[in-house]
């Protein structure tokens, strides 16, 4: 399918999806979310594609959402439209795994995409922000939420009300970031950890998503729970036996997905 704002790759079972809004430093619209979020319920419906890679360009990963679409806005426009948030919550339910590649400005709601990602991979010349204290508004894509949990409270509180950007060095000193590589390694670095995790059994990658973002939803005993009964259903299945088994043949596992 052909977007408007998006460039979509399919190879070697890895979808990489590029924003492609050059003129507006990658913002985020209702355009590009929309489409953002059918590309990746399509991926997720593709046999073909086992884990998913998302990216900006070299000078920006998103520049937020897009001020010009929102500056006029009212409160019941924004109310009554529910501004985003179909958008968001179907980014947010893809099961398969999404990698950011995070190469300079991931501002704002670009920052919150990044965070919604399973993990991100920094360039060197990263930068992130919560910078909507600048134009009187708060995050509203999960920033506040997002970035705590991620960086602690004291770091969210000083990017959020200084409206600060963060280097990738101090990203990844903080856990915001898994991996920081200089920006030519940016794509092949995140395309091989995509290929990488293409390999595995997909319906263990799509567990180990669930379990991790368990973390954020409930106690540490409940998440615990979850993830020993996740741990023993998989006792059922073909690879299974075949990961163990392989490991005993000192051979290469051949994962089916079943
Ligand atoms: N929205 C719309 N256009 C943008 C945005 C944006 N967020 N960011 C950049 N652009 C446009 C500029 O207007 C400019 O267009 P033009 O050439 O037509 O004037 C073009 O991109 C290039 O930008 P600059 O000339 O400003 O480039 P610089 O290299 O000088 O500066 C910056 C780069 C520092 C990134 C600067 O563009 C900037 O500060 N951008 C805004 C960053 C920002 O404030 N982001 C937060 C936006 S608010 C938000 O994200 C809220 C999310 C929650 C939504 C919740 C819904 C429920």
């Amino acid at each position: 399918m052909a977007y408007q704002t998006l460039i979509v790759e399919i190879e070697d079972y890895v979808a990489l999806i590029r924003l492609n809004r050059p003129e507006a430093l990658n913002a985020l619209n209702s355009t590009l979310l929309g489409e953002l979020a059918d590309a990746l319920a399509a991926a997720d419906k593709n046999d073909k594609v086992r884990c998913i890679v998302i990216t900006g360009s070299e000078k920006a990963f998103a520049a937020g959402a897009d001020i010009k679409e929102m500056s006029e806005q009212s409160f019941v426009d924004m109310f009554t439209k529910n501004f985003f948030s179909t958008e968001t919550d179907g980014i947010l339910k893809t099961r398969k795994p999404v990698i950011a590649a995070v190469a300079g400005y991931a501002l704002g709601g670009g920052c919150e995409l990044a965070m919604m990602c399973d993990f991100i991979i920094a360039a060197e010349n990263a930068k992130f922000g919560q910078p909507e204290i600048n134009l009187g508004v708060v995050a509203g894509m999960g920033g506040t939420q997002r970035l705590t949990r991620f960086v602690g409270k004291s770091k969210s509180m000083d990017m959020h009300l200084t409206g600060r950007f963060m280097d990738a060095a101090e990203a990844e000193r903080s856990g915001l970031v898994s991996r920081v590589v200089p920006l030519a390694q940016l794509l092949p670095e995140a395309m091989a950890a995509a290929h990488k995790i293409a390999e595995k059994s997909l319906m263990s990658t799509m567990v180990v998503k669930e379990c991790v973002n368990r973390a954020y939803e409930t106690t540490l005993a409940e998440g615990v729970h979850f993830e020993r009964r996740i741990f023993y259903a998989l006792f059922s299945t073909e690879d299974q036996k075949e990961g163990m088994s392989a490991f005993l043949e000192k051979r290469e596992p051949q994962f089916r997905d079943r």
